[in-house]
């Protein structure tokens, strides 16, 4: 008993609370305006409080805290890193904010109600590190209503820096959404603010990211043509760019109305897995001015649209990754035996959960009519240390079935060599095994089907030692 006291009083003068593996992810304080942002093996996300009293109708937010995990399920409320007295030039109204590194610091971009002329501005902190300490990094706001083309409200910063060190800002609110280029000291503008093109229905709430070669914005959109039920509720709606201004490219809701009547979102891919942090205001006492942040998974189409996130009170599966490598297969290219015209060699490394292993939400791999021992194989162009496999079933419930077995094989350079232990055949989940360390440029995943039927792969998961 006295260790568990112990232990729990270490924890408290850190300063970190071990939360729950659940949504909200935490409930010991009413969290809001999420910013996810990945460093090394650990996820952190950036979010206001809310500390408005049970019945209040408005926000009463005066901190942004840390909340940091190692596997996107369990996290750690690492408190206020920042606050409404981090900036002199600041009195009230700590609202959503995010984080940015660059060259070894982390510029903390907020939205904050400047004493000076006019209502929201947005202020730059910076730190050493993704916990802070963090300073006021300019003594003054980056962006207020006395900025040439500024929105009618500015507030909610998002900075994104492309791969060639360009840093770009977009903000805003009450549907004036506003960019701009950052320059490399990420605390001045660098030319004027424009006005992006495409960006349909926006009302706030922006946020940025890239993937694959093709660039993301969400943000929250109130209309009542397929985002809420009323607009005083907010939907994630969606657009894509193939260059950082635009001209954007709406493509659709990527996450639906929730409980609060604000919808404030961001994303990150961490271990392989890409996810979609959000607030709500699903906890106990919770509310509009009480909201919480929740975490879900995020799952692309092949053609690079986004699925709709399913909300979830249950969070998703702890993710560890392997060893803090993450999933290789998603560099890998893949190649099999055999697929069937009609399915996709390319639906087992996409990086998906499927719900099922009758979920045919996404691409699916199969194999219908061949029968016997198929193979599907993962290519890297150097060795990858590998020590972790994980593969979730097709079974369509007709002509393709579970398998009767599976073997691993890796390439020696020279030959073919099998990896020790079963590979597994369970429905409706991922089998996992593990190995000890190969480094091979090849993995190959050997499938027997039950007589007189075929197989299929939904994911298939490689994971470094
Ligand atoms: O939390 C205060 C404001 O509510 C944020 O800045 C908006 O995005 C909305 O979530």
């Amino acid at each position: 008993m006295r260790a568990i006291l112990l232990a729990a009083a270490i924890t408290l003068l850190a300063g970190a609370l071990p939360a729950s593996a659940a949504n909200p992810i935490i409930t010991s304080v009413y969290t809001a305006d999420p910013a996810p942002l990945v460093v090394g093996n650990t996820m952190y996300i950036y979010a206001g409080r809310d500390e408005a009293a049970s019945g209040e109708q408005n926000f009463l937010m005066r901190e942004w805290r840390v909340l940091s995990s190692t596997d996107a399920a369990t996290w750690t409320d690492h408190g206020a890193k920042a606050s409404i007295g981090t900036f002199r030039w600041a009195g009230a109204d700590a609202w959503a904010s995010e984080v940015e590194p660059r060259n070894g610091k982390y510029y903390w971009y907020t939205s904050v109600n400047g004493n000076g002329p006019g209502w929201m501005d947005i202020g730059v902190a910076v730190g050493d590190s993704p916990l802070g300490p963090f300073t006021d990094a300019k003594g003054g706001p980056l962006i207020s209503d006395s900025t040439p083309n500024s929105s009618g409200l500015n507030i909610d910063p998002t900075v994104f820096t492309d791969d060639d060190g360009q840093a770009y800002l977009y903000w805003g609110s009450y549907w004036g959404a506003r960019a701009a280029k950052l320059k490399p000291n990420m605390i001045e503008l660098d030319g004027p603010v424009v006005t992006p093109q495409g960006l349909d229905n926006f009302w706030e709430a922006p946020f940025m990211f890239k993937r694959n070669g093709l660039y993301y914005m969400i943000y929250a959109a109130n209309d009542t043509g397929g985002c809420v039920t009323s607009s005083s509720y907010a939907c994630q709606r969606y657009a894509t760019a193939t260059s950082p201004m635009g001209p954007w490219t709406h493509r659709g809701v990527v996450l639906g109305q929730v409980s609060s009547t604000t919808n404030h979102a961001g994303v990150a891919q961490f271990n392989g897995q890409w996810y979609m942090v959000y607030h709500n205001a699903q906890a106990s006492g919770g509310g509009n001015f009480r909201r919480s942040v929740a975490v879900d998974l995020l799952h692309f189409n092949a053609d690079g649209t986004m699925q709709r996130v399913v909300q979830t009170a249950a969070g998703p599966p702890p993710n560890p990754g392997g060893g803090g490598g993450g999933n290789l297969a998603l560099s890998a290219t893949a190649s099999t035996s055999y697929v069937s015209s009609w399915e996709n060699l390319s639906a087992v490394n996409n990086g998906v959960t499927p719900s099922s292993s009758a979920d045919r939400s996404n691409l699916v791999y199969g194999n219908w009519p061949e029968q016997g021992t198929q193979w599907l194989e993962y290519t890297w162009p150097s060795a990858k240390p590998i020590n972790r496999s994980a593969v979730y079933w097709f079974d369509d419930d007709q002509g393709i079935d579970l398998p009767a077995s599976c073997r691993l094989q890796y390439w020696t350079g020279s030959a073919y060599a099998d990896l020790p232990g079963s590979c597994g055949t369970a429905a409706n989940t991922f089998n996992t095994s593990t190995f000890p360390t190969v480094s091979t440029t090849r993995l190959r995943l050997n499938i027997t089907a039950r007589t007189g039927l075929s197989t299929g792969v939904l994911e298939w998961q490689a994971f470094a030692a």
